[in-house]
């Protein structure tokens, strides 16, 4: 077919690949995780280059690894600090694969966009930038002075700074992404939204107004030494790898684990330590003992049943309730006229198991931690839902003592310190004041633009300009097709990435693609190679040195990239020296110091083994929020709610994918082979439906009167609660109504959407 009259397609191909059903796994980890590293990295990146990388993964001075947020052990390191996941983040990132200027005039735009995401991410690193000119078909190599004057002229002629957008995901160092808000608040903006607008937001919202800090108040050692953990709404078998080694270690010292999900993730029951005899031999550590099967968003009835239940039985710590927060007697009210049966109904679960779990969480020395991901956060009510975990934690005085405590488990590896370094559109005004003082400009002090907004804002034409510092904007975001008609309506879309991407196919009037250096590779600037910083999940800030030689000699350094583009579009309107900057990330570090409390002496501390820890107010049960008190936040009882018929869908990760990127076709733990186009229902819900096992179906998703439809997907009997299905992201997105997001925080509800499901039509 000529490539003129190909479309341009927004959604990965509707093929299906042949899937292979396996049993589903009850432990992670173990022989089949290391040889599945070795496959990937040896397969991608060879022998040398691949062995190279992983030596140098979280060591003291080698690389942050690239994929999860999960902290590195403060006093000791082995050889290998990484997991499978790590090792398949390093080995897409060093492949040997390279998306030359020759691949972008074999295939048109319309083309490569009939790929698969696991072909694109096969395809490897983009080695130049391109460019997409208005009405051309294929990508062209542009010159990199050529490349920011397009970006100056196009910022310089939109008629308000308001029109851009200015993304980033999680993967940006803080030294990046300190340039980077630095420059967008001087072009004259605060439109700065980021992943972690649908990821962590609200954890943090949560978090800031209850307790005055929106970041986990835990460390690993605390972990380690806890009675009880709950870890609610995550799957850490496939995406925090490592946090398997830190619970193995608290299991063997004696704590209970207590795991909250709709499905049994290998994770959650059993861990073999691929590094220890018994892992390699098979036998697992068993991890959760209480496993509660909890229905999708039914967590705030069960959250409400154990706070209920420690009211009733008198379990919780006035002495601290008194002294440390406000709102209890309300709380206590509240809970006292709950009504047992309609807990159970809305959490799908029995009193006795829900009072069996607080009975855990207050006993002994009420040494409890509570962890959560994306089975909180995505959902409507999420903000409400995680201050439940929030009031458990107070009512029991389990928070800013040792062994206990909040633990958001992060996504990105630095999309926490992205936030700290500024990049948010809602900074507080204190922020806005220093970077004022130190850098003497008229700081825009009206809020910007979060993704959901952004997304809207350039579907109606008041975002002009689009540009993304990392990530996968079209296919990280809602409703796929939604998005991508706001992009194709900008004048402008600009990519700083590694790997190619669906959204480098569905841009704006002109696109373009400026390629980076990965974590992996050498950065040198004058005449030593360099080191930039990130912050882990457990606020640790440290360094990352790449090894690597980069895949290409035309890359620039990230923060290269943001200072070049400043310099252009700015000019002498800024008094900053970027390239100055640019040239020697020490001299950033000295002015983050100037702006961020807890980066004194920044340049010193964070050369030491380890780096530093930021300071952590809740730690010391300061509560920096107005009155003084930790606030315990009454809300009532609240659930997703389907008609007759519907199912609530949840989108989440498989095993062989970093959010959009698809490193392979399996899904090895939930026992699904070659395919991704698969959706997990009940088995009881398949027959009302009259629909069998493995045949296809399709999605329909339904908000507000509207509908929006995914074909062919593979129904896959398993063992989830009825009324709750499961689906891949990015595949499912196209279901996700743009309209629908969490109060307050504004998250995309990734994991309640309302759907149905029928057998498709031949
Ligand atoms: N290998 C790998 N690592 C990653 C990532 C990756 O894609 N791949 N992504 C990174 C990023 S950015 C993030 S944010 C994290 C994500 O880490 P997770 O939050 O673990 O990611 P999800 O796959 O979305 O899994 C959500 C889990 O919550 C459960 N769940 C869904 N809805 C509910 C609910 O209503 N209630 C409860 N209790 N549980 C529910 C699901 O069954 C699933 O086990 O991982 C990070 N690490
Ligand atoms: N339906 C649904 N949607 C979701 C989620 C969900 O659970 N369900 N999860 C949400 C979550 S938690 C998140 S965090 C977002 C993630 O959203 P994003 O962060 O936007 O997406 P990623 O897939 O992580 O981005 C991958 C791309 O980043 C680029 N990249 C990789 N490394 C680097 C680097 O070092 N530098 C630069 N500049 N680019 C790099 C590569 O080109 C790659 O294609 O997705 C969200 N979307
Ligand atoms: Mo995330």
């Amino acid at each position: 077919m000529p490539s003129a009259t190909l479309e341009i397609s927004a959604q990965p191909p509707e093929k299906l690949t042949g899937i292979q059903i396996d049993k589903t796994k009850t432990a992670a980890a173990g022989v089949p995780a290391v040889t599945n590293s070795l496959k990937h990295v040896y397969g991608n990146s060879g022998l040398l280059r691949g062995t190279a990388a992983m030596l140098k993964i979280n060591q003291w001075k080698g690389f942050d690894c690239p994929s999860c947020a999960w902290p590195d052990p403060d006093d000791h390191r082995s050889a290998f600090e990484f997991c499978e996941n790590g090792a398949k983040a390093i080995a897409s990132e060093t492949t040997k694969q390279r998306v030359t200027p020759e691949v972008f005039a074999q295939y048109s735009v319309a083309e490569l966009s009939q790929w698969s995401d696991f072909e694109m991410d096969q395809a490897g690193r983009v080695t130049h930038p391109m460019v997409l000119r208005e009405g051309e078909t294929h990508y062209q190599p542009i010159a990199w002075k050529e490349a920011f004057d397009l970006i100056a002229q196009e910022l310089n002629s939109l008629s308000s700074p308001d029109e851009a957008v200015f993304y980033t995901s999680g993967r940006a160092t803080n030294e990046a992404a300190f340039l980077y808000q630095l420059f967008v608040r001087q072009f004259g903006t605060n439109n700065l939204p980021d992943c972690s607008n649908m990821c962590h937001e609200s954890s943090g919202a949560a978090m800031m107004e209850a307790v005055g800090i929106g970041k986990g108040t835990v460390t690993l050692k605390d972990l380690e030494t806890a009675d009880t953990i709950l870890i609610i709404g995550q799957n850490p078998g496939t995406n925090h790898p490592r946090m398997l080694t830190s619970l193995q270690r608290s299991v063997e010292a004696g704590a209970t684990i207590i795991a909250v999900n709709p499905m049994k993730e290998a994770g959650l029951t059993g861990f073999m330590h691929p590094q220890q005899v018994k892992g390699v031999m098979g036998m697992s550590t068993p991890l959760a003992t209480q496993f509660l099967q909890v229905r999708l968003n039914g967590d705030q009835a069960l959250l409400k049943a154990i706070a209920k239940t420690l009211i009733e039985d008198g379990t919780y710590d006035e002495a601290f309730i008194r002294e440390h927060t406000v709102g209890f007697d309300e709380y206590r009210t509240h809970l006292l006229a709950l009504d047992w049966a309609e807990l159970e109904s809305i959490s799908g679960l029995q009193r006795a198991d829900m009072e069996k779990a607080a009975r855990q969480c207050a006993g002994r020395q009420r040494k409890l931690i509570t962890c959560w991901a994306m089975g909180l956060t995505q959902h409507k009510n999420a903000v409400a839902t995680i201050q439940e975990v929030i009031n458990i934690h107070l009512l029991l005085g389990a928070v800013g003592r040792e062994s206990a405590g909040l633990c958001p488990v992060r996504g990105h590896s630095n999309v926490q310190g992205d936030r700290t370094m500024g990049v948010f559109e809602k900074m507080p005004e204190w922020f806005m004041d220093r970077l004022e003082q130190v850098f003497e400009f008229k700081v825009p002090r009206h809020h910007g633009w979060d993704v959901v907004a952004s997304i809207r804002a350039m579907h109606e034409g008041r975002g002009k300009v689009f540009y993304a510092l990392g990530g996968n904007f079209l296919q990280a975001t809602p409703d796929t097709e939604y998005t991508a008609e706001a992009l194709r309506r900008c004048h402008l879309t600009v990519q700083i990435s590694t790997k190619l991407n669906r959204s480098h196919l569905v841009t704006g009037r002109t696109g373009l693609i400026l390629p980076c250096l990965g974590r992996s590779e050498v950065d040198i600037r004058g005449n030593t190679d360099s080191f930039l910083t990130v912050e882990n999940s457990m606020s640790v800030v440290h360094t990352s040195h790449g090894q690597l030689e980069p895949a290409s000699p035309h890359l620039l350094s990230e923060p290269d990239i943001i200072a070049r583009t400043a310099a252009a579009v700015l000019g002498d309107r800024s008094k900053v020296d970027w390239m100055y900057l640019a040239e020697d990330y020490d001299r950033i570090r000295d002015l983050i110091e100037k702006v961020v409390p807890g980066f004194e002496d920044f340049n010193v501390r964070v050369r030491q083994p380890g780096g530093f820890y930021l300071p952590n107010p809740v730690r010391e049960r300061q509560w920096v929020v107005p009155g003084g008190k930790a606030k315990i936040k009454t809300h009532a009882l609240d659930c997703v709610t389907t008609s007759a018929g519907q199912l609530v869908l949840q989108t989440f990760r498989s095993h062989d994918q970093f959010n959009t990127t698809v490193y392979g076709l399996n899904d090895r733990y939930r026992g699904i082979g070659n395919e991704r186009r698969v959706i997990f229902m009940n088995p009881d819900d398949m027959k009302s439906r009259s629909i069998s096992p493995v045949s296809p179906v399709d999605i329909t998703s339904h908000f507000q009167g509207e509908e929006r439809h995914a074909r062919r997907f593979l129904a896959i009997p398993y063992d989830l609660p009825a009324g709750s299905c499961a689906a891949y992201f990015p595949e499912a997105n196209v279901l996700v109504p743009i309209g629908s997001f969490a109060d307050i925080s504004l998250t995309p509800t990734s994991k309640s959407v309302i759907v149905t499901v029928t057998s498709s039509q031949p």
